[in-house]
């Protein structure tokens, strides 16, 4: 075969190797090989460089992270050497209960050598948080560095733009909402996923840590729902929730569910519910939780309720429950009388 171009076979061979568009393969674009993660999830990002520089051997290659992409870890590579460089970020995250202040902003793999008629992948681990908006791409421009010459892929698409139409365009992923995770996560593994898959929402106010409220998507005609959360006390005195408010209920109060003799029975808390320092207490189904009452309309898995929730001593907070799926198991409150 007589050859014009060099690269041409190699990307004839790619072409038969990728399933993505051939709009991406037939420009041989840096691209990532799973172009979509959902809000607050773990994402393996693996960059797919499709060969060197013009005639040039690639020995270094700089992956910049964006603001939203966090607790970033690359793999390392053989033949290269991997370094990372930390930046403060201008307003810290919260994963998993703790403060992250700083991560990683950049990631050089270098002392390698991807030909010009070669391809090969570059990998890492992070953490796409909610600010990354949904429905949006998140762009990480990558750049390829050779002997004398550079592949920059840091274009970045106008508003509207198509990034097919730019030449050098940084590789992006789709972000998509949370909640459309979290119905997978119902899927795969029924209703106990369900409020672990939101576990990274943490509001504090004073010495208490509520974590990843929720509530459940009524069954039709249902004027009552449940509001649940953990409540960690981290200080020194006790504290109580003593009431509420949400956007979606005429009325707020917060309940027990135990047994009494045989029969399940809930009943509103009037002194409220005690936090005892450096006690975590659950409200769940079944247990107890904050009750919506006379609600203006169902509630709907994926909805956002806002609320507040006040505390004798911390004060009111603002909160947002996310709305799960009705799928069995546990209590339905729509069948009890208040
Ligand atoms: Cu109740």
């Amino acid at each position: 075969m007589l050859t014009i171009f060099p690269r041409r076979p190699a990307l004839r061979a790619l072409a038969g190797l990728s399933l993505v568009s051939s709009a991406q393969t037939g420009f041989a674009h840096a691209t990532f090989e799973n172009g979509q993660a959902a809000q607050n999830s773990t994402y393996k990002a693996v960059i797919r460089i499709p060969h060197g520089c013009e005639g040039q051997a690639t020995h270094t290659v700089r992956v910049t992270i964006p603001d939203g992409v966090i607790a970033v870890k690359p793999m390392p590579k053989a033949g290269w050497t991997v370094q990372t460089t930390k930046t403060t970020y201008a307003k810290p995250y919260t994963l998993y209960g703790r403060e992250v202040k700083e991560g990683v902003s950049e990631i050089v793999w270098s002392g390698g050598q991807l030909g010009d008629d070669q391809y090969d992948e570059f990998v890492f681990q992070a953490r796409m948080t909610d600010r990354l908006p949904a429905q949006q791409d998140v762009h990480i421009p990558v750049v390829q560095e050779c002997a004398t010459a550079k592949v920059s892929w840091t274009q970045i698409p106008a508003g509207g733009q198509d990034p097919h139409a730019l030449k050098f365009p940084a590789p992006g992923i789709r972000i998509v909402a949370a909640n459309q995770q979290v119905a997978q996560h119902q899927h795969h593994h029924g209703a106990q996923a369900a409020p672990a898959a939101s576990a990274g929402q943490v509001i504090r106010i004073g010495d208490l840590e509520i974590t990843a409220p929720w509530s459940r998507a009524t069954p039709g005609g249902a004027k009552v729902a449940g509001g649940f959360m953990r409540i960690t006390n981290k200080g020194q005195m006790p504290d109580r929730l003593i009431g509420g408010s949400a956007e979606i209920s005429g009325v707020f109060e917060v309940h027990e569910m135990r047994m009494e003799g045989n029969i399940m029975r809930m009943r509103a808390l009037e002194k409220g519910l005690e936090i005892k320092p450096g006690e975590t207490v659950e409200l769940k189904p079944g247990g107890y939780h904050v009750m919506f009452i006379d609600l203006k309309k169902p509630l709907k898995a994926g909805d956002i309720v806002k609320g507040t929730l006040v505390f004798e001593k911390a004060g009111k907070v603002e909160v947002t429950y996310t709305v799960q799926a009705m799928s069995g198991g546990g209590h339905d409150h729509g069948q009890h009388r208040h």
